[in-house]
């Protein structure tokens, strides 16, 4: 049974755009419940760790760049099939490609800054939101 929490980031280029609050409004306008948001800012060290995954590929260096050049929004999201609700509502990683009616596709500037991140499995969900909150820091 698919689970019912994801974690966002709001990334730099959409926070320093103005537009946390249209964001924000989209996703609970969608049917998402917030169960811990924070305003913070990653360390070179942060977004590395966070993206390991990514670590071998040629855009690495660049996404960390870019990751750490302003301010982020995390969020944990609660929905059912929150995963890939939310992946469907955030379209596809590039902004050239994504559906009509998305946020990247209203918000993103280009595949990098891409205005937001989207947890792209339940285990992923569960470690990113870790990565940002602790128990006490989630409702
Ligand atoms: P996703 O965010 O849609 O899950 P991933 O493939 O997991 O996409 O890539 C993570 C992030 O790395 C993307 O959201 C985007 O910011 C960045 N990225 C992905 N592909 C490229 C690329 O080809 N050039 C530059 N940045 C990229
Ligand atoms: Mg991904």
């Amino acid at each position: 049974m698919a689970g019912t929490k994801t974690f966002t980031m709001i990334k730099p280029d959409a926070t320093g755009a103005g537009h946390t609050g249209k964001i924000i409004d989209r996703i609970i306008g969608a049917g998402f419940s917030l169960k811990a948001m924070k305003l913070t800012q990653l360390t070179r060290e942060d977004a590395e760790s966070f993206y390991a995954v990514h670590r071998e590929r040629p855009f690495f260096g660049e996404l960390v760049e870019y990751m750490t050049s302003g301010p982020i929004v995390a969020a944990i999201l609660e929905k059912d099939n929150a995963v890939e609700d939310f992946r469907t509502l955030i379209g596809a990683t590039n902004p050239a490609e994504a559906a009509e009616g998305t946020i990247r596709k209203e918000f993103a500037e280009s595949i990098a800054a891409n205005a937001v991140h989207g947890s792209d499995s339940d285990e992923n969900a569960a470690i990113e939101g870790a990565f940002f909150f602790s128990t006490r820091e989630t409702v």
